[in-house]
């Protein structure tokens, strides 16, 4: 009699023991699913649970990521070493060939031939702490991060040099983000991060809300309507703040 009550007590122990170890994996997988990002079963992140849905957020590569004003200027310079050229503390307005034909046709046509040469947009330099943002920003929690850039017209270097820059630097999963277009306004998104200050075409207002990056030749110019400044990617930078209001934005409506 005195075995039957020591077995079941010994098996009521052994019973409690494993419901303990089961609930605390239980409480643990469940802490790291709060903590860590969610994902569904093929890997994409999931918004988090106070929100409807991820932020996306539009990415330029040139003047945003890739530093083209000051590539621009070192190879002018290299090629054209007699001819006049602007420096990057007078850059105004956005295309830099616009101010170059100021100075004179053939000065202007020399300046084309610069961005359209091999090996251009391959070299340009990253700008700094751009790429350390772009991969925070890519593995924030309820964000999707795409890069949405525009080819120039002579596109044969240019549009297959921007995929090569992009797996350079970042990585061959960002081709997936890979967004090329030259009407940047037909693009979906909730934050376009861009350089040029008026981004026109055929969706008038765009989806998106556009966060101005400061480059040499924007320094002066006053953001208009629900344009917000971005001063750059450093330590100091608010692109944090900027994103988190925006998703606030979306959660309250
Ligand atoms: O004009 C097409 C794209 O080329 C880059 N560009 C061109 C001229 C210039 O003076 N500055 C400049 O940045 C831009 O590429 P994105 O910023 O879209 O990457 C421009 O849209
Ligand atoms: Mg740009």
């Amino acid at each position: 009699m005195q075995n039957i009550h020591q077995r079941a007590c010994r098996n009521l122990v052994k019973h409690f023991k494993l419901y303990k170890d089961v609930f605390s994996s239980q409480q643990g997988r469940l802490h790291r699913e709060t903590t860590v990002q969610r994902r569904t079963f093929s890997g994409k992140k999931m918004a988090p649970r106070n929100s409807p849905r991820n932020l996306r957020v539009l990415l330029d590569m040139d003047g945003v990521l890739a530093d083209f004003e000051g590539q621009f200027l070192k190879r002018f310079r290299e090629k054209y070493p007699h001819d006049p050229f602007v420096p990057l503390e007078e850059r105004s307005g956005f295309y830099v060939t616009k101010q170059y034909y100021d100075l004179g046709q053939d000065i202007g046509t020399k300046a084309f031939s610069i961005y359209e040469e091999k090996g251009f947009f391959l070299n340009l330099q990253p700008i700094e702490g751009a790429l350390e943002a772009a991969r925070e920003m890519a593995e924030m929690e309820g964000v999707d991060v795409y890069i949405c850039t525009s080819p120039i017209k002579k596109y044969t270097h240019c549009v297959v040099e921007k995929y090569q820059w992009l797996d350079k630097h970042l990585g061959k999963e960002w081709m997936e983000r890979m967004i090329l277009t030259r009407d940047k306004t037909v693009i979906n998104g909730d934050l376009l991060i861009d350089d040029k200050p008026n981004i026109t075409g055929g969706m008038n207002p765009p989806m998106w809300q556009h966060v101005l990056f400061t480059s040499w030749h924007n320094r002066d110019v006053v953001p208009q309507g629900s344009q917000i400044r971005l001063d750059g990617w450093l330590p100091h930078s608010n692109w944090r703040d900027i994103l988190e209001q925006k998703r606030q934005e979306i959660s309250d409506h």
